[in-house]
């Protein structure tokens, strides 16, 4: 992604997922903005970005972050939200084993209560371990745990997909984490 376009990105990262106040945007219940209401009221702080660029942000960022309605003219972030919003996902079978990146700081909580959502709507998880590297270093070098996702699943504990490939869960108990 050019570089302009990840400030954006993460700009819009912050009023679709945490803080709409910040440029007065609400929301509805399932997270969608009106993109010509976000585009009047971002003018201030990104007064550069247009329909052309929303739409460049849009199909180029690196990981689907976020996502128009058919018609276009509604967006919301696919994921990551800490605002209470209801995105509409359907429970889905995961695969047997998914990966979750965190580092050493966390491991004693997470060992003694396991994986807890944090400030997010869910635990986010990735069916690649590659990815639960890179998560977790943004935050330093990086452990990944292996999660027994198959025998969650088969206990009736609920799964979702992210349109943009993450998967979620509410919880993950430490039963169900490998610890190396
Ligand atoms: C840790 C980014 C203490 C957890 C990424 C993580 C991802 C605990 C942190 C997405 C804990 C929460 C999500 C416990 C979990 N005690 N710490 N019991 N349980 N943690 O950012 O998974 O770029 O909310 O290990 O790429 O790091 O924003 O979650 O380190 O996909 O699109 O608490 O955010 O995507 O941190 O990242 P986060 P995450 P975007």
């Amino acid at each position: 992604m050019k570089p302009n376009n990840k400030h954006i990105s993460k700009f819009l990262s912050l009023i679709l997922r945490h803080n709409p106040d910040k440029i007065g945007l609400q929301l509805d219940e399932n997270g969608w903005a009106d993109v010509n209401e976000l585009l009047g009221k971002t003018q201030k702080h990104q007064p550069k970005l247009d329909i052309k660029l929303l739409k460049e942000i849009v199909e180029t960022n690196d990981k689907k972050r976020f996502a128009f309605n058919n018609e276009e003219t509604k967006i919301r972030a696919n994921q990551g939200h800490s605002v209470s919003v209801d995105l509409e996902y359907e429970p889905t079978q995961p695969p047997e084993f998914l990966y979750h990146g965190t580092v050493a700081k966390f491991m004693d909580v997470i060992k003694q209560k396991g994986l807890l959502k944090m400030n997010r709507h869910h635990v986010h998880l990735s069916e690649e371990r590659e990815t639960a590297i890179k998560v977790a270093s943004r935050r330093g070098k990086p452990i990944v745990l292996t999660i027994r996702s198959g025998e969650m699943h088969k206990k009736g504990i609920n799964f979702f997909q992210s349109d943009n490939g993450v998967w979620l869960t509410d919880i993950v108990l430490p039963e169900y984490i490998g610890f190396k």
